[in-house]
C-alpha cells in the first residue's frame, strides 16, 4: 500500500484556502497574504468579527462567528462562504431551542468552536451565566440549534470538544479561571461525559509554562486534530509585559487514548503577533487560534485566528512540519 503523504488523519478538503510557504519563511506557520480576511464593520450591526470557527459544508464552508456589535457586546452569528475566505454573515444572531430559558440568552456569547462528532455538529462557546462558562448546543442542519446545559460552573472559557468519543465518552478541554481581571489566569484541563450534561473525570493536561510567552495563562484553541503521532493541539499562551498581555499560538501533541497525557509540548510559540492587524486593535498583541481546516490528503492546515480582538485572519501550515517542530523543540 502506498504510504500516506501525511500523519494527519481526516477527510480531504480539496477546496480549502491555501498559499504555498514563502521561501523566506523561517517558521512553520505563514500568514495569508490578504489578511485580515474579515475587516471591521462587515455588516451594519457588526463592529468586528474575530475568534470564530469554520467547517466544510456541502462542498462550501460555513461558520459560527463571534460578532461584537457596535455596543461591543459579543453575539454568535452564522456565516457562509464559497472559498472560506470571503464571508457573508446573517444579520441576526443565532437563536437556540433551549431546555431552560435561563440558558437561552443570546447576548454575551463569544469564542465559538464547532466540533463534528459522528453526524452531529456540536457548538461550544463562552456563555454568560453569572460569569463566563461553557455553553453547549447541537445542530445537524445549521438552521435549528438545540442548546444543552452549560458544561461547567463559572468561571471557565475555551470549551474545546474532541472530534470523536474516546473510551465511549465525549471529551472536552477547557480553561477554568478565576473571577475578574486580577486573577484571570488559566491552565488546560480535561473532562469527560457520557451525555454532554454531566462532566467529570477532570484531569490537568498542562499548566502555564516556565517561559515568558506562556507564563500568565494558556487555553485550548481549535478542535484537536487527530494524527498518527497523537492529538495535535494548538493553544494560546499569554505573556505579561509592562504594557499588557501578548497572546501567541503554541502547539503540543496529546496521547490518542488518554488525551490528558502530553507526549510532546513545544517550548517555543509557533506564531506571535507581528503584523499591524495583530498588534493594533481593540486589544493589541493578540493572536488567538480557534479553528483549523485540515486536509487529510496533504496535511495542509488553514488556521483561523482572531487578531487583536478585531479581525479574522488565516495562517497556513503543514501538520507534519508542526509535528516535527514540536518534537525538535520539546521542553
Ligand atoms: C481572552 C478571551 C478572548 C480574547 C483574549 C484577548 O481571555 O476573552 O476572547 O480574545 O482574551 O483579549
Amino acid at each position: 500500500m502506498k504510504k500516506k503523504e501525511t500523519a494527519l488523519i481526516g477527510v480531504p478538503i480539496e477546496n480549502m484556502p491555501w498559499e504555498p510557504k514563502p521561501e523566506n519563511c523561517k517558521g512553520v506557520v505563514w500568514r495569508h497574504t490578504a489578511n485580515p480576511i474579515v475587516d471591521v464593520n462587515p455588516f451594519p450591526k457588526a463592529r468586528c468579527v474575530y475568534n470564530s470557527c469554520v467547517v466544510p459544508w456541502e462542498g462550501k464552508f460555513i461558520g459560527i462567528f463571534r460578532v461584537d456589535w457596535h455596543c461591543m457586546t459579543p453575539y454568535l452569528h452564522f456565516g457562509k462562504s464559497q472559498d472560506a475566505l470571503n464571508w457573508t454573515f446573517d444579520e441576526e444572531p443565532l437563536s437556540f431551542i433551549s431546555p431552560d430559558p435561563a440558558l437561552g440568552e443570546i447576548h454575551f456569547a463569544y469564542d465559538p468552536r464547532i466540533c463534528k462528532i459522528e453526524d452531529t455538529y456540536y457548538i461550544t462557546w463562552c456563555n454568560n451565566y453569572y460569569g463566563a462558562t461553557i455553553g453547549q448546543a447541537w445542530t445537524k442542519d445549521f438552521k435549528t440549534f438545540h442548546q444543552l446545559e452549560n458544561a461547567f460552573l463559572p468561571f471557565n472559557r475555551n470549551g474545546v470538544l474532541f472530534p470523536k468519543k474516546i473510551g465511549g465518552k465525549y471529551v472536552m478541554l477547557s480553561r477554568p479561571m478565576g473571577m475578574g481581571m486580577a486573577v484571570n489566569y488559566g491552565d488546560i484541563f480535561y473532562s469527560e461525559s457520557s451525555d454532554l450534561t454531566y462532566w467529570g473525570k477532570h484531569r490537568i493536561v498542562f499548566t502555564r509554562g516556565p517561559r515568558k510567552w506562556e507564563r500568565v495563562k494558556i487555553g485550548p484553541g481549535p478542535i484537536p486534530i487527530e494524527t498518527t503521532e497523537g492529538w495535535l493541539l494548538l493553544y494560546h499562551g499569554v505573556a505579561d509585559t509592562c504594557d499588557g498581555f501578548i497572546y501567541s499560538m503554541g502547539a503540543a501533541l496529546l496521547d490518542l487514548d488518554e488525551p490528558w497525557k502530553v507526549i510532546y509540548r513545544c517550548k517555543f510559540p509557533i506564531m506571535t503577533p507581528e503584523k499591524i492587524y495583530e498588534i493594533s486593535g481593540s486589544v493589541g498583541n493578540v493572536v488567538f487560534p480557534t479553528s483549523v481546516l485540515a486536509d487529510g490528503k496533504t496535511g495542509r492546515m488553514a488556521i483561523y485566528y482572531g487578531a487583536a480582538d478585531m479581525y479574522t485572519a488565516v495562517a497556513y501550515a503543514y501538520a507534519d512540519e508542526i509535528i516535527a517542530y514540536i518534537k525538535d523543540n520539546h521542553k
